[in-house]
């Protein structure tokens, strides 16, 4: 995976601590400097080191592991805590009615990005998707496209003699204007020169983008600060795909670099292959990169950890449209454990989640004990099982339940209250009344009462 060495980094600075109970200053000294050492290396830059580190030593030295959770745990939470708060919220693109323009330096990997994502929404979601390639000034551009996604079966639509952008923009909206999503490539610049800027916002001018993607290579490290900063004073980006994360260990620099412009960073490139790329959500990937897997991460947080922002983020995931078995038991995991969520919802009516949000404490403890056996039972699915249920009918039923050895009936259980929780989540989402009030009250602390 990306930023191995980070991961490596962090793993031995945490190693210090495993099976340790208490920690004294020395060795607490020597954990923090690997830590910091870790992230400098990943280009991390000082400032951001300093408050990571900073902030695990002091609550190292003041916070009481909760009873059970041992020492290199609670580091390991403190640390997750805050690589994801430095990677900001993440953002969906949702791939309909989009027109999306791709803009970045020279050989950042913009063409390749184009096609990554076009063969992406194609594979995922089943749509019809354009591609249009306006770089006028970098030999070859046109048949570069072709080349990568003539296996796709995706449109491409170009006119290699055509010296004006402008006008291949117009005639390729008009072949291509309908489709789902229409994603348009443009020349590279050295830097940002006064030619380049006014051919591209010629192109803005005319794509209306929905989108706004500035492609930016890892390898600039820290200096992907400044070049989303310029690139979105001239055309607005509203996301960044961060690529060649696969070649470089100053990745790290380059995250939190364009996470500190408040630009969202919405995928990563690993590769050169189409396939080679990502989604980024900020939490799932420090979860990884912890070794955390990726609902592990948020059993043992403490309730003073989740702030209100991340709350937030978790209530629009589950309000998103999208509702797998994995997102229902982060859910019940979350709603088992964590008391700020379960502040919140409690003040939610009772029926909604399922009439989680009303829960008492042993009904938490019977969803615990649920929970651990759905996990179990989730372990014998297969991801695509796990996204789409719908397709677990007897046969399948029956392999599963052989695979986790519980009964059919326990599998069925699973799916039965996953069934509950997306009728559920289906009434939340086409309120629209419930889904402001939800909003704002994730965003202000004040109780209110709904009308249900
Ligand atoms: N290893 C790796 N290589 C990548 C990745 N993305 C792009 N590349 C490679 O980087 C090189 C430049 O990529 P392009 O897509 O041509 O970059 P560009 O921004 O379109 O370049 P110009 O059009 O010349 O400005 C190519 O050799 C790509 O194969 C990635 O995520 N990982
Ligand atoms: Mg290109």
């Amino acid at each position: 995976m990306a930023l191995e060495g980070l991961r490596r980094g962090i793993q031995g600075a945490l190693g210090r601590l495993r099976g340790k109970r208490t920690i004294d200053e020395e060795e607490l000294r020597a954990m923090v400097r690997d830590l910091r050492r870790a992230l400098l290396s990943a280009d991390f830059n000082v400032r951001q080191t300093k408050e990571i580190t900073d902030r695990l030593e002091r609550r190292m030295k003041e916070d009481e592991p909760r009873p059970g959770v041992t020492l290199q745990t609670h580091a390991m939470n403190i640390i997750y805590m805050e690589l994801v708060r430095m990677l900001g919220a993440p953002k969906e693109i949702i791939p309909f009615n989009q027109r999306v323009l791709m803009v970045g330096l020279y050989g950042q990997g913009k063409t390749t990005t184009t096609a990554k994502m076009a063969a992406w929404w194609k594979r995922k979601h089943k749509l019809d998707i354009g591609v249009i390639e306006a770089d006028v000034h970098r030999p070859g551009a046109y048949a570069q496209l072709c080349q990568l996604l003539e296996p796709h079966g995706i449109d491409v639509y170009g006119e290699p003699e055509n010296p004006d952008a402008a006008s291949i923009v117009k005639n390729g909206i008009v072949s291509l204007g309908n489709k789902d999503v229409l994603i348009v490539d443009t020349a590279g610049r050295d830097q940002l020169d006064e030619d380049l800027q006014a051919e591209l916002l010629d192109i803005a001018d005319l794509v209306k983008a929905t989108e706004t993607l500035l492609v930016i290579d890892a390898q600039v490290g820290q200096a992907a600060g400044p070049v989303a900063a310029k690139f979105h004073e001239l055309v607005g980006v509203t996301g960044v795909i961060v690529t060649k994360m696969d070649g470089t260990a100053r990745g790290g620099g380059a995250l939190s670099a364009v996470a500190t412009t408040g630009s969202p960073i919405v995928f990563i490139g690993e590769g050169e292959r189409v396939e080679d790329l990502e989604k980024f959500e900020g939490d799932r990937f420090i979860s990884r990169l912890l070794g955390m897997g990726d609902i592990q991460g948020l059993i043992d947080l403490a309730p003073e950890d989740l702030d209100q922002e991340e709350a937030m983020r978790l209530t629009e995931r589950l309000m998103s449209g999208r509702f797998s078995l994995n997102d229902m038991s982060q859910q019940m995991e979350m709603m088992s454990k964590i008391g700020t969520v379960d502040r919140i919802l409690s003040h939610l009516p009772a029926g909604m989640f399922g009439g989680l949000g009303a829960m008492g404490r042993s009904q938490k403890e019977q969803m615990q004990g649920n929970l651990e056996r759905f996990k179990v039972i989730m372990d014998s699915m297969t991801s695509h099982e796990k996204d789409e249920p719908q397709v677990l009918k007897a046969e399948r039923i029956r392999r599963i339940a052989k695979g986790s050895g519980v009964n059919e009936k326990d599998v069925r259980e699973l799916l039965a209250q996953w069934n509950r929780s997306r009728k559920m989540m289906k009434g939340i989402r086409g309120n629209r009344q419930l889904r402001k009030q939800m909003k704002s009250m994730m965003s202000d602390d004040t109780d209110f009462e709904l009308p249900m």
